[in-house]
C-alpha cells in the first residue's frame, strides 16, 4: 500500500508508485492524501483530502486485503502525518517505509513545516526505512550539505530519529561526488555505501517515490532490508537509464518504470 498524492503528469506519487510495484510483480493499493495539478516543469496547485478521507481509505483496505508492506509518500498536511502515525503506532502499517516528500524535484516546497516534529518524534520511530534525499536531509537538519562526509553525518543523525534504516539519498549530488549518486546507508551499527554512475538527464521526475516504492515492494517479497535497498537502486538506475533520452515535456520528464530487468 502506499500513502501518497496524485501527479497529473503521472510521473510522481501515487503513479510512480503503482508501476513501480506493478512491475516488480507485487499488487499495489492506496490512500490518497492530495491532488495535485503540474505538469514537468510547473508546480500549479494542491489540494489535500481530509485526514478523515485518508483513514477511511486506509482502513478499508486494511479490513479486507492482505497488506504486505506500506509506504508513505506526500502526506500534504500536519492532521494526515498524525493520522498516519497513529494507525502505524496500532502496529497496523507492517514494513513501514518513510519517505519524507518535502521538495519536489521543481524544488517547490511541499511539506507542512509544523509536520517536521510528527515525522521526528511520531511516524519516522514506527518506520522500517526512513528515505530523505540530500535537500530534505538538510532541511531536517537545519544545515547544508555539501559533501559525502556531511552526507554520512547528516544519515547518522537521521538514523537518531528512530527508523530500523536511514537512507540519505544522492540523487542530489554531493560536490566531491558529483559524477555518481551514492545513497548513504545507517542502521545505527554500520555505515553502508550504495554508489552509481549519475546519468546525464532532466528525466528524474518521481525517482525517490519510485525508489522508496521498489524498497516496500521488496520487503512485501520478504527480502531483506538491505537487499531490497539494492535491488530499489538498481531499479531506479535502470528506470532513469531507459527514460534518458525521452522528450516529455518542457521540464523533469518521467522514468521508464517497465524496461527493468533483474540481471541489470
Ligand atoms: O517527488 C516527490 C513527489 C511526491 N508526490 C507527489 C509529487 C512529488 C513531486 O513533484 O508531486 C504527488
Amino acid at each position: 500500500m502506499t500513502i501518497a498524492a496524485s501527479d497529473s503528469a503521472a510521473g510522481a506519487g501515487i503513479a510512480a508508485d503503482l508501476k513501480t510495484m506493478a512491475a516488480l510483480g507485487v499488487y499495489a493499493t492506496w490512500a490518497i492524501t492530495a491532488v495535485t495539478a503540474q505538469n514537468t516543469h510547473e508546480f500549479r496547485s494542491v489540494q489535500a483530502l481530509p485526514a478523515s478521507m485518508v483513514r477511511d481509505q486506509i482502513e478499508a483496505i486494511l479490513d479486507d486485503l492482505p497488506v504486505a508492506a506500506v509506504k508513505t509518500g506526500m502526506l500534504a498536511t500536519a492532521e494526515i502525518v498524525s493520522t498516519v502515525a497513529e494507525i502505524a503506532a496500532q502496529g497496523r502499517l507492517p514494513h513501514l517505509v518513510v519517505d519524507p516528500v518535502v521538495l519536489s524535484s521543481t524544488r517547490r516546497w511541499v511539506f507542512a513545516p509544523e509536520s517536521v516534529e510528527l515525522f521526528h518524534y511520531s511516524l519516522v520511530p514506527m518506520a522500517e526505512v526512513f528515505t530523505p534525499n540530500l535537500l530534505e536531509a538538510a532541511a531536517f537538519l537545519g544545515r547544508e550539505l555539501h559533501t559525502l562526509a556531511d552526507q554520512r553525518e547528516a544519515a547518522i543523525e537521521l538514523g537518531t530519529w528512530g527508523a530500523a534504516l536511514t537512507v540519505v539519498k544522492g540523487g542530489w549530488a554531493v560536490d566531491d561526488r558529483r559524477e555518481e549518486a551514492v545513497d548513504v546507508l545507517w542502521n545505527g551499527n554500520e555505515l553502508v555505501e550504495l554508489p552509481a554512475p549519475r546519468i546525464p538527464t532532466a528525466n528524474n521526475h518521481g525517482s525517490g517515490c519510485s525508489f522508496a516504492a521498489a524498497i516496500v515492494a521488496g520487503l512485501a517479497q520478504d527480502m531483506t532490508t538491505l537487499d531490497a535497498v539494492e535491488r530499489a537502486k538498481s531499479y531506479v538506475h535502470q528506470a532513469i537509464a531507459g527514460g534518458a533520452g525521452w522528450h516529455l515535456g518542457a521540464g523533469h520528464g518521467p522514468l521508464d518504470h517497465f524496461g527493468w530487468s533483474a540481471g541489470g
